[in-house]
């Protein structure tokens, strides 16, 4: 009897086999075969080629038979021999034809041959585990098939090429080499040695910390980048709130009528806007109201704008301002805060003729399409206002990564901290072993099972 230890570690190098492409019927379908015997598996329900004597990288015309010998599918056989794959294994992708139960038939035949169905996520947890990628780059390949905007997939991209990866290479080196001035010290405590190079360590140490605060700032880009820009419309109703959702989509998804209160709930569209991706958010108008409704509606626009990271006030310019729509401006402007506030009188089509003396970022008219292109790109510069962005920089786009950065952070300054107190370096080394630990989680040179299990999880299966 095998204990469980083992058996788990022939599980884990076990074949194993996936679709992955996405469901549905296409052109083709490809299964992807990953693992030590794939060649052999995948032969033995293969006719054509002899697939255990094929060069790498060469592709097979043959058949997938059933057990009775009858065909599954004519299929295209890849085949990529170890250590030159995705994941580092013997893999074969066979492409078959695009029908929801012929792949599925295909992925079971295989399954029978003893290959194991894989989980999310499988294929790639390998590739890091053989050493093929770095976890950062692991993720940025869920990244990539996440994305939703043409700069989330740049940032990505830059992420796969290992750009993050060699920061945080250095960074660690540049610690690395803190710790070893400060462990020096420390083999010549007895001697009552100073530090050989007090300053020299200090100016170290404030460099690292500094270059990763530099790239800590761009997350709340690299954040917008890959999230999107949670971008709330709001106003009294029939601002013509819905109108401009509608206008800058381009599609009639939030309804629209001239009766006061129309929209009630909160209604969010993705809107794709030069590469960057608005997350639009539609609220109920505001107002005092009775209507039980359509106040839960009003609550949930102000939870909207709390959560908003750009804020846009609409004011029909058909009225007239009350009192109380002034102050109602007013105050927003104030809550927003930091949080980019633009303030759009709409409607410019129909304006009364009035002294507003209120600035309007902006007068559009949703209805002769006035002012509309200038209103996207105000958004899009408001929304990235005092970011630190240009396209061909780096960008953190992951909270892990974040997380991680800052704690590294942390540590270097107790360092610094503890070296003006004059701490010995036992305490020193301390810190910067900890900063160091951080770093390494997030290449995956450190980590443990938990963490792997929720990055893969995010995974489709097949990837
Ligand atoms: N003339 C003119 N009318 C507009 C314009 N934009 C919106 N309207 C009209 O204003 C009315 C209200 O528009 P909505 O988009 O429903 O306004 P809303 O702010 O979503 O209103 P609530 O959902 O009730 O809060 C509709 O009759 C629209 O056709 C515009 O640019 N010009
Ligand atoms: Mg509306």
């Amino acid at each position: 009897m095998k204990n469980n230890n083992e058996q788990e570690l022939m599980e884990q190098k076990r074949s194993i086999a996936a679709i992955a492409t996405p469901v549905g019927e296409g052109g083709i379908a490809v299964i992807r075969v990953s693992g030590k015997d794939a060649f052999e598996k995948v032969n033995a329900v293969f006719r054509g080629k002899d697939l255990t004597q094929v060069p790498s990288h060469t592709v097979h015309f043959g058949k997938i038979v059933d057990e009775n010998n009858l065909p599954v599918d004519e299929v295209l056989a890849t085949v990529f021999k170890s250590p030159r794959s995705y994941t580092g294994e013997n893999t074969v992708e066979i492409s078959c034809h695009g029908g929801v139960l012929v792949t599925q038939k295909v992925l079971e035949t295989i399954l029978e041959t003893g290959v194991k169905a894989a989980e999310a996520g499988e294929f790639t947890h390998r590739a890091f585990l053989n050493g093929k990628m770095d976890l950062d780059q692991a993720e940025a390949v869920a990244d990539i098939i996440h994305a939703k905007s043409i700069k989330a997939v740049d940032a990505a991209h830059q992420q796969l090429e290992g750009r993050l990866g060699q920061h945080i290479k250095q960074f660690r080196q540049q610690i690395i080499d803190a710790t070893a001035m400060v462990e020096l010290e420390l083999d010549f405590i007895e001697e009552d040695v100073e530090f050989a190079n007090k300053e020299q360590l200090m100016k170290l140490l404030v460099d690292v910390s500094a270059e990763i605060n530099a790239l800590l700032e761009t997350y709340e880009t690299g954040r917008l980048v890959k999230d999107g820009v949670k971008t709330v419309l709001i106003g009294r109703p029939n601002a013509g709130k819905s109108t401009l959702l509608n206008t800058l989509v381009g599609s009639d998804r939030a309804i629209v009528t001239d009766i006061a209160g129309t929209t009630r709930d909160t209604i969010d569209v993705d809107w794709n806007y030069e590469g960057l991706l608005f997350k639009l958010i539609d609220t109920a108008g505001l107002r005092e109201t009775d209507d039980i409704v359509e106040a839960e509606g009003v609550k949930r626009s102000q939870k909207a704008f709390e959560q908003a990271d750009l804020v846009v006030y609409l004011k029909d310019l058909s009225h007239s301002f009350t009192p109380q729509e002034r102050e109602e401006i007013k105050t927003f402007q104030q809550r927003a805060g930091e949080t980019p506030f633009i303030l759009i009188g709409t409607k410019a089509d129909i304006e009364q003729k009035t002294e507003w003396r209120t600035e309007f970022d902006l007068k559009i008219s949703a209805l002769s399409g006035d002012a509309i292109n200038t209103l996207k790109a105000t958004l899009k510069e408001r929304a990235l206002e005092n970011k630190h962005y240009d396209a061909s920089s780096l960008l953190v786009t992951s909270s892990r990564h974040r997380d991680a950065l800052k704690k590294a952070e942390e540590q270097v300054q107790a360092a610094i901290n503890g070296l003006k107190l004059g701490m010995t370096g036992d305490f020193l080394s301390i810190d910067l072993r900890a900063a160091l630990n951080e770093l390494g989680s997030i290449t995956g040179e450190i980590t443990n099972e938990h963490i792997l299990d929720s990055i893969f999880s995010r995974f489709c299966i097949g990837k």
